[in-house]
C-alpha cells in the first residue's frame, strides 16, 4: 500500500514536471514545438505479471507491447515506443480516424477496442477532434487479445464542437445523419467523411435512407480476428428475423462454411459461429436475402476479414 502510494506520487510529480515543461514548449513559442496540429493520445499498458514479478524479483517491468503502431483509413502510420513503466505518447493528427494497435518484438498483440457511443458497436476506429486537447486512455487492459482503454477517446472529443461529447451526441459531425446510419460505403470502419480510401465501395451501397447494412464486426479487411470471434451487423432498420438464417447470412472461405447461431435484436444481427475459423485464413460473410420488419429488401452485401495466428 505505501509502495502504491510512493509510487502514486512519484507518478504525479512525473506528471507535474512533463506538464510544466509542456508549459514552458508552449510558451516560449519557438519553432522547434512539436507539430501544431498534432493531437496527443497517452495510455499506460498494465501487466499483471509485472506486478507479480514485482513482489519476488528486482523491479523489472514487463510490459505487454514495446511498440504501438496508429494506422489510417490510407494506410499511414505512426509509431510510439513503449517506455520503461509501459506509458506511451502518440502524436497524430487532427481531425482524423485511426486503427491503434499493440506489437511486441514486432508480433501483433492486439488492437485497441473502443465504443464510439452506446449504440454503435465495439470497434477498433478511434476518430479524435480538431481541439488541442490530448487524449488520455488511462490504464489499458489486455485480455482474450484485446487491449481495452480505461477512457473512451469518444469521451474526450467533440467533433462538431457543440459542448457534447461524440460518446453522448447521436450526430458527431452535425451533418443531420445520426452515428448509427452514417455512410460508411465499404465497411471498413471509417465513415465516408474520413475514409481516404473508398476503392472498394463500389460494389456496396451508399445511399442515404436506403436500407442497408450501416456498421460491421469484424469490420471490412480487418486482419488478425479471433478465431471464436462473433460477427455483428447493424442494420439502418428494424430486421424480419425470419429472414435471417445460414442461406441469408453466410460466413465462408475457400474451404469452410461456418454455420452461424444467430441473435437478433431490432437493427442488430450477431452471428456466434458454431466451430472455430482456421488461423490465417480469409472469410467471406455474404447478406443476401434480409428484409427489414417493413418488407425493404437490405441490398446484397459481403466483407472479407482475416484471422489471427493462432498460437
Ligand atoms: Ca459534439
Ligand atoms: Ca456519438
Ligand atoms: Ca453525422
Ligand atoms: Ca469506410
Amino acid at each position: 500500500m505505501i509502495l502504491c502510494l510512493k509510487n502514486k506520487s512519484i507518478l504525479l510529480a512525473g506528471c507535474a514536471i512533463f506538464l510544466l515543461t509542456l508549459t514552458q514548449c508552449s510558451n516560449a513559442g519557438g519553432t522547434e514545438a512539436g507539430n501544431p496540429s498534432a493531437k496527443i493520445v497517452i495510455g499506460q499498458m498494465s501487466s499483471q505479471s509485472s506486478q507479480l514479478t514485482t513482489l519476488k524479483t528486482a523491479v523489472t517491468t514487463t510490459c505487454p507491447a514495446d511498440t504501438i503502431i496508429a494506422t489510417d483509413s490510407s494506410a499511414q502510420q505512426i509509431e510510439a515506443q513503449a517506455e520503461s513503466d509501459c506509458s506511451f505518447e502518440l502524436e497524430l493528427e487532427k481531425n482524423t480516424a485511426y486503427q491503434i494497435d499493440f506489437f511486441l518484438t514486432d508480433s501483433f498483440v492486439a488492437p485497441l477496442i473502443v465504443n464510439n457511443g452506446g449504440n454503435l458497436l465495439a470497434t477498433r476506429i478511434v476518430y479524435l477532434d480538431d481541439s488541442d486537447n490530448s487524449i488520455d486512455l488511462g490504464v489499458i487492459d489486455f485480455a482474450n487479445g484485446d487491449a481495452i482503454p480505461e477512457f473512451e477517446p469518444s469521451e474526450q472529443c467533440d467533433r462538431d464542437g457543440d459542448g457534447i461529447f461524440d460518446f453522448d451526441d447521436t450526430d458527431d459531425d452535425n451533418d443531420d445523419q445520426d452515428d448509427d446510419v452514417e455512410d460508411d460505403c465499404d465497411l471498413d470502419g471509417y465513415e465516408d467523411d474520413n475514409d481516404d480510401d473508398t476503392s472498394e465501395c463500389s460494389t456496396q451501397s451508399s445511399q442515404v435512407n436506403v436500407a442497408r447494412i450501416t456498421e460491421v464486426s469484424p469490420r471490412n479487411t480487418e486482419s488478425h480476428v479471433s478465431i471464436d470471434e462473433e460477427i455483428d451487423a447493424h442494420m439502418s432498420c428494424l430486421i424480419n428475423s425470419a429472414t435471417v438464417n445460414n442461406t441469408t447470412f453466410s460466413v465462408t472461405s475457400s474451404s469452410q462454411n461456418i454455420s452461424c447461431e444467430f441473435d437478433i435484436s431490432e437493427d442488430e444481427v450477431s452471428c456466434s459461429p458454431q466451430e472455430n475459423y482456421t488461423p490465417l485464413t480469409r472469410y467471406t460473410v455474404t447478406i443476401d436475402g434480409v428484409f427489414c420488419s417493413d418488407g425493404t429488401r437490405i441490398p446484397a452485401t459481403q466483407w472479407t476479414f482475416t484471422t489471427e495466428d493462432d498460437e
